[in-house]
């Protein structure tokens, strides 16, 4: 008798026709292989063998260099259970279109299929995923992101319970991509890109699109959100998740070097992308981190940046779009130093600074979490950890302030609901336009969102310990067009505050969004930060918020009928808090 598993690759096979099919063990000769047809392929390099062993760069094809939400669909059967911010498709009519796509696209090549689970193999949160592909590239990716082969075979055994990804590169031709979720079949069909979010199906397809429809189902969580642990003096660790949208600092947050570690503050990493989470029987939500890996944005990381990841990268790293020296490194903008004389850019060819940026702006690193020197002892235990903030963020020129905190869960839900943040180059289309991104999971929610605002409500009255919610911004300008905050490891002195908060001390000061630092709450001891550029950070303006509250609500206006009411009389409370404030 067949398994589930071996049905389903029988059915992918005859679609695409490959010529053979390899189920994956996960073993190191495995990568080694996957990794040499890549070489041979001519689209992959080794790296220097001395200074980052087992290291490769990977160039993808220049058309495919980042997710395209033009092209990703979520499948419902009715086009309102996918709500207004997500593209839509009828199942029947998306298996037809992309199953022509698919019809044949293996012929010549090879089906590998990949066993994977989300989550530590021995946690009752994790789940196991299958992605059928015929990409190497995939393949080896793979297996640095997830827990992948024979231990997801042990895991699954003759079970149905899995979710089935396939993958073909297809001719990799825009115009013949698309990345399709069926969120009642629990299914999904991805063609014609191997770049990231849009190929390694476990991630943003399984982890987030199809799994946040579960989490809803079942009544967890499935957030687009990193999870640190904050050791303060003493040795406590306080668990935080929090979600900023693509290339917003969620990676450099989360693997930050604390600049207060000399006084007792220090970061733990669970995970740098994703959670899921469960109410655990002691009433708090626990989080576990679905990923085993790190697939994080390479431009601006450097020494000064995050030193962690530096150092965690000179081994096992998987490059994709970086530049490359004479002395066969790795290198990027922002990385810490100055381009060397002779410097081979992502494309390939050689370069000189008339041919813009050596690395693509969406360029990656692919490495095993493990290697990290800042990964918490707790980052895979099965039971997860369990979760007292919850921080919302995005990249904000102006409006939002450095920090606040949320009155209360229902304001907190409101507050991530209307979160907004200028757009980065983790997915094609224009940069720097601000947009709406609740949760930082308008790309990613697999539903309609007016129906994931409830879940949160909804989420809120079932927790017994329910996190505190606050947001951040570490990118507002002053008018000089610069960042008035330093960032990176400094903004541990706002998990400082928050933890405060939690704590029911750090000093703060009640506005109309919420509570905002006083003047002297937050640790500044030993940062060259002027008192004009800390007034400015920590301002609310009026007339800013004017149009944040006219421009919310045309975006909530978009879920009619559907958007809670609570969100509603949320965005009320907010506008008449406004109205009532003394002008300053
Ligand atoms: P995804 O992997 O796309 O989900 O991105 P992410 O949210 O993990 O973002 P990441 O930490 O990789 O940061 C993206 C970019 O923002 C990088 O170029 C960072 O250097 C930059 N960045 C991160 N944190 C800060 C910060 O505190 N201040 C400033 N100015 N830039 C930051
Ligand atoms: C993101 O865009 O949020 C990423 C990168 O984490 S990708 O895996 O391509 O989605
Ligand atoms: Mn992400």
């Amino acid at each position: 008798m067949a398994t589930p598993l071996e049905t389903w690759v029988e059915e992918a096979a005859q679609l695409t026709k490959p010529d053979r099919v390899v189920y994956c063990d996960g073993s190191e000769a495995e990568y080694r292989r996957m990794v040499d047809l890549m070489l041979r392929a001519g689209d992959t390099f080794t790296l220097n063998e001395k200074t980052y062993p087992n290291c490769h760069l990977h160039r993808s094809s220049v058309n495919d260099v980042a997710r395209t939400e033009r092209v990703t669909f979520i499948c419902s059967r009715d086009k309102d259970d996918a709500g207004p911010t997500n593209n839509w498709m009828d199942p029947d009519a998306a298996k037809r279109k992309v199953g022509a796509l698919f019809d044949g696209a293996m012929r010549g090549r090879t089906m590998y299929v990949v066993p994977y689970i989300m989550g530590p193999a021995n946690s009752p949160i994790s789940k196991v995923g299958v992605e059928a592909t015929d990409s190497p590239y995939v393949v080896a990716s793979m297996r640095i992101m997830s827990r992948m082969g024979q231990v997801a075979l042990d895991r699954l055994g003759p079970s149905n319970e899995f979710v089935p990804g396939l993958h073909s590169l297809g001719d990799l031709d825009p115009m013949r991509r698309y990345i399709v979720h069926f969120p009642e079949e629990e299914l999904i069909w991805s063609v014609g890109s191997g770049y990231g979010g849009n190929a390694l199906l476990g991630k943003k397809c399984f982890a987030l699109r199809i799994a946040s429809v579960m989490a809803r189902e079942q009544g967890w969580m499935a957030e687009h959100m990193l999870v640190l642990g904050l050791e303060s003096p003493g040795g406590k660790v306080t668990y935080m998740g929090a979600a900023f949208p693509s290339a917003c600092g969620k990676t450099n947050l989360a693997m930050m070097v604390s600049a207060l570690e000399s006084q007792g503050y220090r970061v733990w990493t669970v995970g740098d992308d994703i959670a899921w989470m469960k109410i655990a029987d002691d009433g708090y939500l626990h989080a576990i981190n679905p990923e085993a890996g790190f697939f994080g944005v390479a431009p601006g990381t450097g020494m000064h940046t995050n030193p962690n990841v530096m150092r965690a990268l000179h081994k096992n790293t998987l490059f994709t779009n970086v530049a490359m020296t004479a002395q066969r490194e790795p290198w990027w903008e922002g990385i810490g130093s100055d381009p060397p004389a002779e410097l081979t850019k992502w494309k390939g060819e050689k370069w000189d600074s008339s041919k813009g940026p050596a690395a693509h702006p969406n360029a990656r690193y692919t490495v095993p979490a493990k290697q990290s020197p800042s990964i918490s002892p707790k980052w895979e235990a099965p039971e997860g950890v369990p979760i007292s903030a919850f921080i919302f963020g995005g990249r904000r020129a102006r409006v939002a302030p450095l920090v606040y905190e949320s009155f209360d869960w229902q304001h907190g839900v409101f507050v991530g609901a209307t979160m907004a943040s200028e757009t980065t180059a983790a997915a094609t289309g224009d940069v720097g336009i601000t947009r709406r991104d609740p949760m930082a999971m308008l790309p990613f929610c697999g539903y309609n969102m007016a129906d994931y605002f409830g879940h949160w409500l909804e989420m809120g009255k079932r927790i017994p310990h329910p996190p505190k919610i606050f947001h951040v911004n570490w990118f507002r300008k002053g008018a000089d067009g610069k960042f008035l905050w330093p960032g990176f490891g400094e903004n541990v002195r706002v998990l400082k505050w928050i933890l405060e908060r939690m704590e029911g001390r750090g000093a703060a000061q009640e506005t109309p969004i919420g509570y905002v630092p006083a003047m002297k709450g937050l640790t500044l001891d030993g940062l060259k930060v002027s008192d004009e550029a800390l007034d400015e950070l920590l301002r609310v303006s009026p007339e800013d918020w004017e149009d944040e509250l006219e421009d919310s609500k045309q975006f909530l206006m978009k879920f009619g009928a559907r958007l809670p009411k609570e969100i509603r009389e949320e965005h009320a409370k907010l506008s008449r808090r406004f109205h009532r404030a003394v002008p300053v």
